[in-house]
Parts: structure tokens; C-alpha cells; sequence
């Protein structure tokens, strides 16, 4: 009879009932889920917007998570620092500071490792910082369009790319906006376009006309116009005729 049921039928109508649950959370989870692809060209500040989110929305980072950090920031460090030095080679710039000539070479001989217990030697940290005070800085600075320099990377309308040093940043950006937009596999999906690293923009507009880079701009170094210009180069790329929130 119905109600007579074996042990091992009772179990098995329990376990096909506990899956039919774990089906339908399941389901009911995946359709509050939200999948988000970040696009763009290598330092456009992708990772930056993923931990910006989980700083904001996950409660940020634990010790042990920051603590792994350190060694990217020491090896981010040691990078610049082989950067500047390289750039003032490059420009034939002589540090002004006579110690400065013997700590750049100690600062090219020097590199970090990859133990987490991995600490910057005292002498490193004080050659770095004599260095960076040196009267040549600025000039060397002033001069970014020509080399490749990491973090303090500046709005790329001027800058190459890291990947390929004769293609301008802001031309490859354009380029890929357009083949993902205009791409048959997001014919279905919104695009969120951000036009981030609004702060380095608007420190360089004045010092480095948007006109050099893109004749056809006339706005000269008002923010807004130019921020303008950019959206609408953006936008114009847009033939599959996707909603487009800019950001
Ligand atoms: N000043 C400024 N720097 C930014 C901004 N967003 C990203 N960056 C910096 O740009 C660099 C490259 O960013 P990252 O997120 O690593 O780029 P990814 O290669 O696209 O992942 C990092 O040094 C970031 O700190 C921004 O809005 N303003
Ligand atoms: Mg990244």
C-alpha cells in the first residue's frame, strides 16, 4: 500500500526532495544574480573598480588580505623607482644631487623578493626618497608622454600603451569599445561606460591640449566640453544601437 513505505524509499523521496529544493534556490539565486565583464585596455583602471566595489559593497579587505598586498606595493615601488632613474638616462637628465648619482645605480641594482616576509632594506627606502627629492623630478615628470610609468599614469589621451608602445591609449580604448559594443555576442546586454581617472584628466587638460591628439576638438581646456567630446567619440561607435549608460 502507498503508505507503506521501505526505509530506503523514505530516504530516497527525502533526498530527491532536498535536490528539488537546491534546484529552486539555486534558481531563485542566479536570477538576483548580476554578472558583470569589465573591459579595457591594460591600466584603465579595471582592478581599481573591482576593489573599489568590494571596499563599498563587501566590507573591504582583511589583514591577511592587506598584508599580501605589501610586497605589490614594495614591487610597485622598486618599478617606479627603476622607472625614474631609467627616464632621466633616457632624457640625459644628471641628477642635481651629487649622492643622487650613486643611489641611482644602487636603486638599479636592487630588487624585491618574493618571501612574505620580504622587507625594503632602510638604505633602499632613503636612496628612493633623496632621489624623488631631486630638482629633476618634475622635469622628468613633465616629460611622461615619452616613457611608461606606472600608478601615477596620467589620462591617456597622450600616453602609449603599455602593451604596444606606439598605439595612443585613448585610439585603442575607442577601437575596443567599438568591436564590443558592435559585437553579435552583447547584442542582449546594457553597457556601462566609465569614463574614469576624471581627477588626472582634469589635471592635464590645461597643460596638455586635447586639440594636439584630436584636431577636430575645438572646446580648448574646459572640462565639461572636453568630457563631452569624449563621450560623444564614444557614443559614435555605437551602431548596434545599445543603451549606453555613461558613468
Ligand atoms: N588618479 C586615478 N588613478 C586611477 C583611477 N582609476 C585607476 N587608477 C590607477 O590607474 C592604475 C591602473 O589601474 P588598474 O585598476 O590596475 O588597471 P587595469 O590594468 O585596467 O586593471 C593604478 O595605478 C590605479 O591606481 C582614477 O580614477 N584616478
Ligand atoms: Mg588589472
Amino acid at each position: 500500500m502507498g503508505l507503506c513505505l521501505s526505509a530506503e524509499e523514505k530516504e530516497s523521496r527525502l533526498r530527491s526532495y532536498q535536490i528539488d529544493k537546491e534546484i529552486e534556490e539555486d534558481s531563485r539565486r542566479f536570477k538576483k544574480e548580476c554578472k558583470i565583464l569589465l573591459l579595457g585596455s591594460g591600466e584603465s583602471g579595471k582592478s581599481t573598480i573591482v576593489k573599489q566595489m568590494k571596499i563599498i559593497h563587501q566590507n573591504g579587505y582583511t589583514r591577511e588580505e592587506l598584508a599580501q598586498y605589501r610586497l605589490t606595493v614594495y614591487k610597485n615601488l622598486i618599478e617606479s623607482a627603476h622607472s625614474l632613474v631609467n627616464a632621466a638616462k633616457k632624457f640625459q637628465l644628471e641628477f642635481r644631487m651629487p649622492e643622487n648619482k650613486v643611489f641611482a645605480d644602487k636603486i638599479l641594482d636592487y630588487n624585491t623578493e618574493s618571501d612574505p616576509a620580504f622587507q625594503l632594506s632602510e638604505e633602499i627606502v632613503d636612496a628612493i626618497d633623496s632621489i624623488w627629492h631631486d630638482p629633476i623630478i618634475p622635469e622628468i615628470l613633465n616629460n611622461q608622454t615619452h616613457f611608461y610609468m606606472m600608478d601615477s599614469a596620467p589620462y591617456e589621451y597622450d600616453q602609449k600603451l603599455l602593451e604596444e608602445s606606439n598605439q595612443n591609449r585613448m585610439e585603442e580604448s575607442l577601437v575596443l569599445f567599438e568591436s564590443v559594443i558592435n559585437s553579435r555576442w552583447f547584442l542582449r546586454t546594457s553597457i556601462i561606460l566609465f569614463l574614469n581617472k576624471i581627477d588626472l584628466f582634469r589635471q592635464k587638460l590645461p597643460r596638455v591640449p586635447l586639440e594636439n591628439f584630436f584636431p577636430e576638438y575645438s572646446g580648448g581646456p574646459d572640462i565639461n566640453k572636453a568630457t563631452k567630446y569624449i563621450l560623444w567619440r564614444f557614443t559614435q561607435t555605437n551602431r548596434a544601437r545599445l543603451n549606453i549608460y555613461p558613468q
